[in-house]
């Protein structure tokens, strides 16, 4: 038998109706674009639902290390510290912030690992003055000082800073129980934005449940 008697004469024949015969083609041009746009439109879909879920991750990541933190110090119950001040040739004691000693907001490192990132002023953070009355008050930042306190390795830097998942370090400040619902201190990270807004706008913040 004849190869070609096998073939369906309704799928090679010219259509009355003037279309192409069945199987005469693949695509056409028109078809392949559309089909492009379909998968790009996908595409960006998918992309869009992933950046939104990456966020998301980020968001609840920083909110568990912020509470973590904020569960640590209230463990720790240190808000003051006396520190001894050489001046002159006479020691005198000042009181500083436990966490915060050099008041800038950022949630202390340690001051004798304190790496002095020239190009990250948020890092930068102990004076030569600040980090030695440190040494003599033996105070070491949060992380150090918190042995109970387990913080996944990404979310600790090499000064002992605690960041948050876009690798900024978390912030702090004291004194307004009425601003912290409650609390004598309130931790909060600078939030998707890295903007510091003091816990409001997108900060992700101990004294709010999001
Ligand atoms: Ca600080
Ligand atoms: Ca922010």
């Amino acid at each position: 038998m004849a190869s070609h008697e096998s073939v369906d004469p309704l799928l090679v024949a010219p259509r009355s109706d003037g279309m192409k015969p069945l199987c005469s083609s693949g695509f056409t041009l028109i078809e392949l674009l559309i089909a492009m746009v379909i998968i790009a439109a996908l595409s960006g879909l998918g992309f869009a639902g992933y950046s939104a879920v990456v966020k998301r991750a980020r968001i609840d990541g920083t909110r568990t290390v912020v509470l973590a933190v904020s569960t640590a110090i209230q463990r720790h119950d240190r808000q003051d510290l006396a520190v001894p001040v050489l001046t002159g040739a006479n020691w005198r004691t000042i009181v500083r912030r436990a966490w915060d000693l050099d008041d800038d907001n950022v949630l202390d490192g340690d001051p004798s690992l304190d790496p002095k990132e020239p190009l990250n002023p948020a890092v930068d953070e102990f004076t030569a003055a600040e980090k030695a009355e440190a040494t003599s008050a033996a105070y070491r930042g949060l992380v150090a000082e918190s042995p109970n306190l387990s913080l996944p390795p990404r979310h600790v830097d090499a000064g002992k800073h605690v960041l948050d998942a876009w690798r900024k370090p978390l912030r702090i400040d004291h004194g307004d129980s009425e601003r912290f619902s409650g609390s004598r201190f309130g931790v909060w990270s600078t939030g998707p934005n890295g903007v510091d807004e003091s816990g409001d706008g997108d900060d992700i913040a101990s004294w709010k449940s999001q």
